[in-house]
C-alpha cells in the first residue's frame, strides 16, 4: 500500500498567512486625509512572545508599486495610521510626498522612545516614468514588541496599487495583496490530500501559518499532519 504525498507544506505555509488585505476603500478615513481614498493593511504579530521583530532595526516591512495615473500631477501622499500598536508604545507614521512631477525626497525620522515609527525610506520612479516604487520602513527603541498593525494609505485618483514586494515575513498576519489568493493556496493543498479538507482543519491550518501551533511535529509518516490534530503548542 503507498500512500499519498504529501503537499510542499514548507512552500505553502509561507504563502498562506491567516488573512490578507486587499485595497479598502478608507471610508472611515484612518489618516485624517479627506484626499486618501484607499490604503492596504499589514500586521505583524508575536503575541505570546511578544518578541517583534526580534532583530536589529531599523527594517523594511514592504514595497509597495504604485501606477501613476495618467492624469495625474503634481504631488500626492503616502500617509500611515496604526490599525495595532504595541502597548505602552506610541505609533509614528510619518507621511511621505510624491512629487508626480518631479523626484520624491525621503527622510528618516528621529527615534523617539517607545515609539513605534512607520515610514517611506526610499522612493523611486521607473525609467519610463509610469510608475513609483517605495520602500516602508520601520524603527523602534525595543526590538522585542507584540507587533504592529499598520494601513499604508493613498489617493487612488493619483496613484494605484500594481504589486506588493519584499513584505517582512517574521510574524506576518495579515499580508498585504492585490487579491486575495488564500482560496487559491487551499485548492493546491487539497488536490494532493485524500479529501477535502474541512473547516476546522482550515482553521487549524491557519494557526500553524502564523506559527502559534507546530504541524504535527510527532509524525514521522503517511498524511497525517493538521487531519489528524496532531499538533503541539508553541511558544
Ligand atoms: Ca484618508
Amino acid at each position: 500500500m503507498s500512500w499519498p504525498q504529501n503537499p510542499d507544506w514548507a512552500s505553502l505555509l509561507s504563502q498562506l498567512p491567516v488573512a490578507e488585505s486587499v485595497p479598502n476603500p478608507d471610508t472611515d478615513n484612518f489618516d485624517g486625509d479627506a484626499n486618501t481614498d484607499a490604503y492596504v493593511l499589514a500586521a505583524w504579530v508575536e503575541i505570546f512572545l511578544g518578541d517583534w521583530p526580534d532583530q536589529s532595526l531599523p527594517i523594511d516591512l514592504m514595497t509597495f508599486v504604485f501606477d501613476i495615473q495618467n492624469e495625474a500631477s503634481g504631488t500626492t501622499a503616502i500617509n500611515f495610521s496604526a490599525s495595532s500598536n504595541a502597548s505602552g508604545f506610541a505609533f509614528a507614521g510619518q507621511s511621505h510626498t510624491i512629487d508626480i512631477d518631479g523626484t520624491s525626497s525621503v527622510s528618516v525620522p528621529t527615534l523617539a522612545s517607545t515609539t513605534q515609527h512607520a515610514y517611506v525610506s526610499s522612493s523611486t520612479r521607473s525609467a519610463d516614468g509610469t510608475q513609483e516604487t517605495v520602500t516602508i520602513s520601520y524603527n523602534c527603541d525595543d526590538t522585542t514588541v507584540t507587533g504592529l498593525g499598520i494601513r499604508t494609505h493613498y489617493d487612488s485618483s493619483k496613484v494605484t496599487l500594481n504589486s506588493v514586494t519584499s513584505v517582512y515575513e517574521s510574524g506576518l498576519f495579515i499580508r498585504p495583496n492585490l487579491t486575495q489568493k488564500r482560496d487559491e493556496l487551499l485548492e493546491q493543498l487539497q488536490g494532493r490530500v485524500y479529501r477535502k479538507m474541512t473547516d476546522t482543519e482550515v482553521t487549524l491550518f491557519d494557526y500553524v501559518v502564523d506559527g502559534y501551533i507546530e504541524d504535527n511535529p510527532n509524525e514521522q509518516t503517511r498524511d497525517s499532519y493538521v487531519g489528524n490534530y496532531q499538533f503541539g503548542v508553541t511558544g
